[in-house]
């Protein structure tokens, strides 16, 4: 590491479709295309083998200006890089570019690198992102030794070309900085909202929030917005979503800190709190929006294995007519789980709904709201495994209802072999830990990433699943 890339680079990827369901009168319709390939870090500085190739975590979103205008994210070569894929055809066809300044591979001058990555489209086309940046402690530069980042920047072609990144918090002595999130406001003209999390240290993290009201080119001095999390409690995972009459919500969890030491021990609280002035306020006590016992998930072949953190970060979303909702796994001891949603729109009580229970561990949840009430939920699950063989399989799947009672699933990918996937870190869900959904005219759009075979550039690629459930 260390070599310095100065120029975004585009890839063009050829698209493919990779499976194409037809349509009958109940059956959504869903296509496939493969949005990254092979690494576009092409110097060799920056190529980690173990990981090159690789794409993980990452979300989405959609041009309100230009609904053939998607843009997805993730993080390159385990953090060498985060990387859009940039459609202007409804996701048919994918440009890979690089965003400029996010790390050393990517023409910045300190940090090595940059995860996390998140994109939000703003009503007037602006394309905001952010991501967290990390500097190994073998510092022997004249650097102020900084260790982590939050970095923001924006777009205005689209996702083609990136601003000069802002950073929003820079920290020397924090134990992490984590899991920035962007989201634009499409009621408010060129606002848009970041929220991370600080560990300060193991009994103490903090959530911040900074905001932009002129596109994306200054932000706010960051602050903290949710008060401290109950003593012996961390908070994590911050998301922000905009409600249709402009109220802003803040989701997070807070769990208990043995569980980070020790595993799971208690529930972990999902919490939320509002502001109805764009953010300048918030509702002084979040509320609760539910319980998650929060067991990792755990390799069925190798049970003493377990992927991913000890805690499960819900994605949130806003519909129509106000209303909030949240979605996250919840696994069991015996090897069981389900996915829940929580609702609200009085966003002082909210409602669950187990909308998919499983005889094996379902995961990795993200959903989104269509502009009829229809929604979304996007996961993975070991349904289709079969036991004892020398590979994990797991799919991709989605479920929709438009009465929030009934639900269709649809397959949008797999299986592939989880257990392949790359992994930052040995505590990290294969393959990274989020993915995104979005509403487009007549259905939805999911990115999500697989490993072999359904990878076939590395050991994992990033895919798009159009699915149609009315006429565009
Ligand atoms: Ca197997
Ligand atoms: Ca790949």
């Amino acid at each position: 590491m260390g070599a310095r890339r100065n120029t975004t680079v585009g890839l063009l990827i050829a698209s493919m479709t990779m499976a194409f369901v037809a349509s009958t009168e109940a059956a959504p319709a869903v296509t496939v295309t493969r949005i990254s390939g092979a690494s576009p870090l092409t110097d060799q500085a920056c190529s980690r083998t173990t990981a090159k190739h690789a794409e993980t975590d990452g979300t989405l979103s959609i041009n309100p200006t230009d609904a053939d205008n998607i843009v997805t994210v993730w993080t390159q070569d385990d953090s060498m890089a985060t990387v859009v894929g940039v459609s202007f055809d409804g996701g048919g066809s994918w440009e890979s570019v690089i965003v400029p300044g996010l790390s050393r591979c990517s023409g910045g001058d300190y940090y090595e690198s940059s995860f996390d990555p998140w994109v939000s489209f703003g009503p007037d086309g602006t394309l905001y992102l952010t991501a967290v940046m990390w500097r190994s402690e073998t510092d022997t530069d004249p650097h102020p030794g900084f260790k982590y980042a939050v970095a923001a920047t924006r777009s205005t072609d689209g996702g083609l070309t990136w601003a000069t990144p802002t950073l929003l918090s820079q920290q020397s002595t924090a134990l992490l900085l984590d899991k920035a999130t962007v989201t634009a406001d499409p009621t408010r003209p060129e606002t848009a909202y970041a929220v991370w999390t600080e560990i300060v240290a193991l009994a103490s993290s903090l959530s911040w929030f900074s905001t932009t009201t002129d596109g994306g080119l200054t932000w706010s001095a960051p602050r903290i917005i949710a008060p401290p999390p109950t003593p012996g409690y961390a908070q994590f995972g911050s998301e922000i979503v905009v409600a249709s009459d402009g109220t802003l919500v803040h989701g997070f969890i807070e769990f208990p800190l043995p569980q980070v030491l020790l595993g799971p021990v208690s529930p972990t609280m999902v919490k939320a709190q509002h502001s109805i002035d764009g953010g300048d306020t918030w509702s002084a006590l979040p509320v609760t929006v539910g319980s998650i016992s929060e067991l990792p998930v755990s390799d069925p072949e190798a049970s003493s294995r377990t992927f991913g953190v000890p805690w499960v970060v819900p994605r949130w979303a806003a519909g129509p007519d106000r209303v909030v909702a949240a979605v996250w796994h919840d696994i069991s001891a015996d090897g069981t789980s389900s996915i829940v949603v929580a609702r609200s729109t009085t966003l002082d009580t909210w409602s669950t709904t187990i909308v998919h229970s499983s005889p094996v561990q379902a995961f990795k949840t993200a959903l989104a709201f269509g502009s009829d009430q229809t929604v979304a939920v996007s996961f993975y699950d070991f349904r289709n495994d079969s036991p004892g063989d020398a590979t994990l399989g797991t799919d991709v799947w989605m479920k929709l209802s438009s009465d929030g009672v009934t639900w269709d699933e649809v397959h949008l990918g797999g299986p592939f072999d989880l257990r392949a996937m790359p992994t930052h870190g040995s505590t990290i869900l294969p393959g990274g830990d989020y993915f995104g959904v979005v509403s487009t005219p007549g259905g939805f759009a999911t990115m999500f990433q697989m490993g072999q075979p359904s990878a076939i550039e590395g050991p994992s690629d990033v895919f798009l699943a159009r699915v149609l459930t009315a006429e565009e």
